[in-house]
Order: structure tokens, then sequence, then C-alpha cells
């Protein structure tokens, strides 16, 4: 009874107070469910992050500057084969791991389903987005003569669908060994009184935590300490959506070791100012990526003496970490950003009410915003048309159409660049390793 009594004295501290007339009302185990999560949520937190929903982010008094970045295009050919060489010993001596952030929602897509499993009409049969990146890794360990380890981080929300998608599909052919499955943690909804929703199943509402989750996931999950174990010195962190995602890219790696960074990221050129992507700065001597969602007009607007967006080095979610810098990462609390969505929920009367509009608050953490703890983080500029074709929306931008497009493009060009001997079948084996007569 304490455990109640307990459980209700906190739900009335927080004015949570219509979560205890739901207790009262439920049997005995769902009771005991429900106390367990409410026993689990931090009310300060949440309560703080509620406030901050009502304050405007202000970058006013900050000093904003672009941030220095090497053009991989520019590289001369001494540099491009020395950061390689580089690149290539780490992969090769197993000490590279990579992780996927899939834990998303995708709701503009419109797809239903974890977005990993959305399938791209890429080649006559199509290629799923799970699929593409276990092919991008099986070709790096073509070439690299490794296997390297490949951590998928779900959510609560999608997890079983990924695990019986993958497993289905038998990884697509990646070595099970090499793949580990983990589960980044939530946090509870709040409508716009900052009331908790109750769901359909007479629990606490919540949603996964944002990709800045990843950090205290791979430490909580234990995938953090294992690659220790391993050896692994070099981590890389890229979504499930971009279709042109390298993830073993051995120039950007050589780059942050011989710049000595410990986090080093690509981008590529901003195609608008109102592109939704993260733009790399510069804030009060640290490096920061700015989310599109919170870029000033004027500065999203501003270009510097040739013209060029002062602010268009685009955040394209590759990330290169240490494990020394992942591990400091996992230990920093992040800020909590905010979105207004729709979320259904069950009413005093127990219906179930979907709403038109949105309703409630969901907070993420992201990914980019551990990049303030340290003083510099390296870029590295690519090529939209070789390294970004996003799956965002259903139709327009960042669609499937426009993906399609670019990686056709891309992999048809890699084709005529090299001579290929045999028969080769671009219908099935499109990353077929290209014997490159002329390098
Ligand atoms: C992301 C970037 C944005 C730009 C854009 C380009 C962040 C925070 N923003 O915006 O700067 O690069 O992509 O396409 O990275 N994810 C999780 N768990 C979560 C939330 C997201 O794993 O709780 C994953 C998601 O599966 C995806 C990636 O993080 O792989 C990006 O998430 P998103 O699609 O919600 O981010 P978006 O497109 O708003």
């Amino acid at each position: 009874m304490d455990r109640l009594q307990d459980t209700i004295n906190i739900l009335r501290e927080y004015q949570q107070e219509h979560v205890i007339n739901l207790i009262e009302r439920l049997d005995e185990e769902r009771q005991r469910t429900l106390i367990e999560q409410i026993q689990g949520i931090d009310f300060q937190q949440l309560t703080e992050m509620y406030n901050n929903t009502k304050r405007k982010i202000e970058f006013k008094k900050s000093k904003i500057e672009p941030l220095k970045y090497l053009d991989k295009e520019k590289l001369t050919k001494e540099q491009k084969e020395r950061f390689d060489e580089l690149g290539k010993q780490v992969i090769q001596n197993g000490e590279y791991a990579v992780v996927t952030m899939a834990g998303g929602q995708g709701t503009r897509l419109g797809h239903t389903g974890p977005k990993g499993t959305f399938k791209l009409d890429v080649y006559g049969k199509g290629k799923y987005l799970f699929e593409i990146l276990a092919e991008n890794l099986k070709d790096a360990n073509k070439k690299y003569n490794t296997t390297i380890h490949w951590y998928i981080m779900t959510s609560k929300d999608n997890n079983e669908q990924t695990v019986q998608f993958l497993e289905k599909h038998n990884y697509f052919g990646y070595n099970r060994k090499y793949v580990t499955i983990f589960i980044q943690s939530e946090l509870p909804i709040l409508d716009q009184d900052g009331k908790l929703l109750i769901g359909k199943d007479y629990r606490i509402k919540e949603a996964s935590d944002g990709n800045g989750g990843t950090y205290s996931s791979l430490r909580a999950s234990g995938a953090l300490s294992e690659m220790k174990n391993n050896g692994i010195k070099w981590v890389f962190i890229g979504g499930v959506d971009n279709v042109l995602l390298k993830m073993a890219d051995i120039t950007l790696l050589g780059m942050a070791i011989e710049q000595n960074v410990q986090i080093a990221s690509k981008s590529v050129v901003k195609a608008n100012p109102h592109e939704k992507v993260g733009v790399f700065c510069k804030m009060n001597g640290h490096p920061k990526v700015i989310e599109y969602a919170e870029l000033p007009e004027k500065m999203a607007e501003q270009v510097d003496e040739n013209g060029e967006l002062k602010f268009g080095e685009s955040n394209i979610i590759c990330h290169l970490y240490t494990i020394e810098a992942i591990e400091k990462a996992s230990k920093e609390p992040l800020i909590y950003h905010s979105a207004f969505k729709k979320n259904s929920y069950i009413d005093e009367n127990g219906n179930e009410v979907i709403p038109e509009a949105p309703n409630s608050y969901k907070f993420e953490s992201f990914i980019f915003d551990a990049f303030e703890i340290f003083d510099d983080i390296g870029i590295l500029r690519g090529k939209r048309e070789e390294d970004f074709a996003p799956v965002k929306n259903a139709e327009g931008v960042d669609s499937p159409r426009t993906a399609k497009e670019l990686y056709e493009r891309f992999w048809n060009k890699q084709k005529e660049e090299s001579l290929i001997y045999g028969n080769y079948d671009i219908e099935n084996n499109i990353n077929q390793p290209f014997i490159k007569i002329f390098q």
C-alpha cells in the first residue's frame, strides 16, 4: 500500500491528479505496471522540460561564426592518399565500429513500420533502407578484409518489428555475430498544460528520447563496454534514411586522425537557406550544429563576401568519434528540445481521443548537442550527389523519388567509371566490388 500511496503523493505534488483517478480504477495487474512506470519518471526533469517549451531559443547573446572545414574535392592527391591510408589501417586492424540510429518514428514518410523497412524502388526489385546500409558495410568488409561490428539502435516502439524484419531477411547476409541491436530510452509526452497522456494500454504515453539518446543508450545497453573490450578506437554514428550514406569513409577517418580531433563529421553545401538540415557553426568558441527548426531566419539567409550562405555547411548525420569521445558524451546530460506533435490518448471517460491537430510535446535530445563539450571537431565537406540522399517525405524534396534518382545516378556513374569483367548483374548485385582498371 505505501508504494501506491507514495505514487499518489508524487502525482499530486506534480498536478497529475487525472492519473490518480485512473490508478484507482485499474485492476491489480495494470495498477502495478502503471505504478512501476510512474516510479521511473523524473518529474523534476519533466517539469523543467515543460517550462522550457515556453522559452524561445535565443542566440542573440552568443558569438556565432562559421566552422572551418576541409573540402574533399580540394584535397591534394598526397593528402587524400595519406588520409585514406590512415583510415584503412584503423578499419583493417578491427578498431572501427558503426552505429545506425533507427529509433525515429519516420512519420513524415507515411510508411507504417520502422523506417529501415521502407523499400526504395531502385533497379527493378527495389532495396530496403536496411538492405542498402548492410550492402554499404559488406562492401567495406570486402574492401578492408574485416567484419565491422554493426550496432543498430531501435526504440521501444519499433524494436520488435525491426528485429523480426532483419531476422526474416537474414540481416541481408550480414554476419549475425557482428550485429547488435539495442533499444534507446524514452521520455513521457506532455499535453499543452503539462499533463501526462494515458495510452490505450493504460500506461503513461512515452516516446523515444531523440537521437541524442544514442550515447547514454550505448552505455546502458553494454554496447560501449563491448566496443572497448573489442579494442574499438573509432565509432561512426549515422542515420537510417540516407541511401548514399558511407558508413566506412576512410578519408573522414584519416582526416580526423591527422587533425587529432575527437569528433569529425561530414557536411554538404546547403541547397537553400531553408533546407531542413542542421548547420555547423562555432558558438562561443565551441563547435555546434543549429537545427533547422531553431535556426533564426536572418542567420539562415546570411551570405558571405562571395555571396555564399555564411552558414551553409549542412549536417548530414555522418558523425565519427573516438571511443573516448563516446564515453565522455555518454556521461554528459544533453539539453532537451521539444516538438509539438499529435498524440492520441485516453480521456477521463476511458475513450480514445485522436487529435486533428498537434496537442502535445515530445522531448528529444539531438546527437550533435554533444559537440559543444569539445573544443573542436573536424568537418569534411562531401558532395551531395555522392553523400546525401535522404528519404524523409512522401513527396517533394527528400522523398523516395529524389532518393531513387540520386541513388541510381550514383551507382550508374560508378559502373561507367570502371571497366567490369564478367557478367555484371545490376539487378541483384549493384554493390559487387568494381574491378578498377584505372585508379
Ligand atoms: C536530421 C538531423 C538534421 C539533418 C537531417 C538530414 C538531427 C537531430 N537532425 O533531422 O540536422 O541532418 O536529419 O536528413 O540529427 N532517431 C533515432 N531516435 C530518435 C530520433 C531520431 O534513432 O529518437 C534517428 C532517426 O531514425 C534517423 C536520425 O535519427 O536515423 C534522424 O532523425 P530524424 O529523421 O527525426 O531527424 P530529422 O530528419 O528531423
